[in-house]
C-alpha cells in the first residue's frame, strides 16, 4: 500500500516535471505597438505569466514611434531568429500589417493579435486577415460609447465636443472614437464639433487641442482616446488657463492622468486592463501549443472607469498603468 502511495507520488512529480520542462522550451514573443505605459504594463503582466507557466518570453524591441514602417522591420527581424514558438503582437494597421504577419504565420509560427486587429476583426469567417489564433483586447466601440454617455451626463447632456485621437487605420483607437460617436447620437444637444489625428505624438495632440480650444470658446469637453492623445488634450487645456472649466475625458490609466484626475485637472480616465492581456496572450499561447486548445477567436478583457468619485479607493489602484 505504502510502495503504491510512493510510486504515484514520484508518477505525479515526474508529469509535472515533464511538464514543466516542456513549457520551458517553448518560446513566445511579444511585439508591442510603441513605448508607452500601457504596452509597458501588458509586458510585465505578460512576463509574470510566462514566469508562472515556465514559458520563456522575449520582448522585440519598442518602435520608437507609431505606424506599420516602424513595426514591419522589428517583426521581420522577430521571425528570422527562427527560434519563436508563438508571436503576440499590436498591429498599427488593419491593412498594412497583414502581409508581415502573414508571412509569420506561414513560416509556422502561431500568431496571436492583442489589443489591436487585423481586418475586421473577425477571424472566424476565412478572409485574407483571418489566420490570427485569436484577438486578445478591449471592446473599444463599447468604451467609446460608455465614455460619450458619461461626459454627457456630466455635462447635463448639452455642449460641444472635440475628439483627439492617433490615425485611422488602427482598429482600437478607430472603434473609440466611432463608439464615443455613437454613444453621442443619444443626446441631441451634444455636438462633436472636430476631430484630429495626432499619428501618436503627444505635442501635435497638445497642438491639435489648442487649435480647437481657440476655434470653439464654448468647448464644454475634450476626449483624448489614449495615453498621448489624452496626455496631449490635458497639457493644451491646462496651458490655456481652463482646467477645470473645459471638461477633459481620457483613455488610459497611466499615473499623468490619475495625478490630474487626483488634482481635479480632467474628469473621467477609462482604464483597460493590459497585464491581463499579456497575460491571457501566454496562458492561451500554451494551451493551443500544449493541449491544442482552440482559442476563443476573441477574448475581451473589461475595463474601468476612474472618476474623481473612485480615483482614491484601494480597490480601483489596481487598475492604474504600472
Ligand atoms: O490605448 C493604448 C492602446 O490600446 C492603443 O491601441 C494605442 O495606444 C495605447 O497604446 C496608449 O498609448
Amino acid at each position: 500500500m505504502k510502495k503504491g502511495i510512493i510510486l504515484l507520488l514520484s508518477l505525479c512529480l515526474l508529469m509535472a516535471f515533464a511538464v514543466s520542462v516542456s513549457a520551458k522550451n517553448l518560446r513566445f514573443a511579444f511585439m508591442p505597438g510603441i513605448a508607452d505605459p500601457f504596452y509597458f504594463t501588458m509586458e510585465k503582466g505578460a512576463k509574470a505569466k510566462a514566469k508562472e507557466l515556465g514559458v520563456e518570453l522575449m520582448v522585440g524591441e519598442y518602435p520608437k514611434a507609431w505606424g506599420p514602417e516602424y513595426q514591419v522591420p522589428i517583426l521581420k527581424a522577430l521571425a528570422a531568429r527562427g527560434d519563436i514558438d508563438l508571436l503576440f503582437t499590436a498591429p498599427t494597421s488593419t491593412e498594412a500589417l497583414i502581409p508581415v504577419l502573414k508571412e509569420i504565420h506561414d513560416s509556422g509560427i502561431p500568431v496571436i493579435t492583442v489589443d489591436t486587429y487585423l481586418g475586421d476583426g473577425d477571424y472566424s469567417k476565412p478572409s485574407k486577415y483571418s489566420f490570427p489564433l485569436s484577438y486578445i483586447g478591449t471592446d473599444n466601440f463599447l468604451g467609446g460609447q460608455t465614455v460619450a454617455g458619461a461626459l454627457a451626463i456630466m455635462l447635463g447632456g448639452k455642449g460641444k465636443v472635440f475628439l483627439e485621437n492617433t490615425n485611422p487605420d488602427t482598429s482600437s483607437v478607430m472603434n473609440r472614437e466611432l463608439g464615443f460617436r455613437a454613444g453621442l447620437k443619444i443626446f441631441p444637444d451634444m455636438e462633436l464639433v472636430g476631430v484630429e489625428y495626432c499619428l501618436d505624438v503627444q505635442e501635435t495632440a497638445a497642438a491639435q487641442v489648442s487649435a480647437a480650444l481657440q476655434k470653439y470658446p464654448d468647448l464644454a469637453a475634450v476626449f483624448g482616446v489614449n495615453v498621448f492623445s489624452a496626455q496631449g488634450a490635458y497639457q493644451a487645456v491646462a496651458r490655456a488657463g481652463l482646467k477645470g472649466a473645459v471638461k477633459i475625458a481620457t483613455w488610459d490609466a497611466t499615473e499623468t492622468l490619475i495625478q490630474g484626475l487626483k488634482k481635479g485637472e480632467l474628469d473621467l480616465i477609462l482604464a483597460q486592463m493590459p497585464a491581463e492581456m499579456g497575460a491571457l496572450c501566454v496562458e492561451w499561447g500554451l494551451k493551443h501549443l500544449k493541449e491544442g486548445a482552440k482559442i476563443p477567436r476573441k477574448v475581451i478583457p473589461g475595463f474601468f472607469i476612474f472618476t474623481k468619485d473612485n480615483v482614491n479607493d484601494p480597490k480601483a489602484q489596481q487598475y492604474i498603468y504600472k
